[in-house]
């Protein structure tokens, strides 16, 4: 039974999923500093195509810092 409970922990535990947040903060991302992360200054921090999709709200191709806070 003690092993059952263990074990049952240790899923609960593992199936917890990351923290969504951003992989680093906005000044960090926007490697040139014009104020925006495109999706090739995202995919260097190791954003995903579709994570960098969702969060270009406005469809500019480019994320403000505000757009680039809500990454999933
Ligand atoms: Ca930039």
């Amino acid at each position: 039974m003690r092993k059952l409970m263990l074990a049952l922990s240790f899923l609960g535990f593992a199936a917890v999923p990351a923290l969504a947040a951003p992989p680093v903060d906005f000044a960090t991302a926007d490697a040139d500093g014009d104020g925006q992360v495109t999706l090739q200054e995202a995919q260097t921090v190791g954003v995903s195509d579709a994570q960098f999709t969702t969060a270009d709200a406005d469809g500019s191709g480019g994320l403000s810092e505000e757009e680039w806070n809500a990454i999933e």
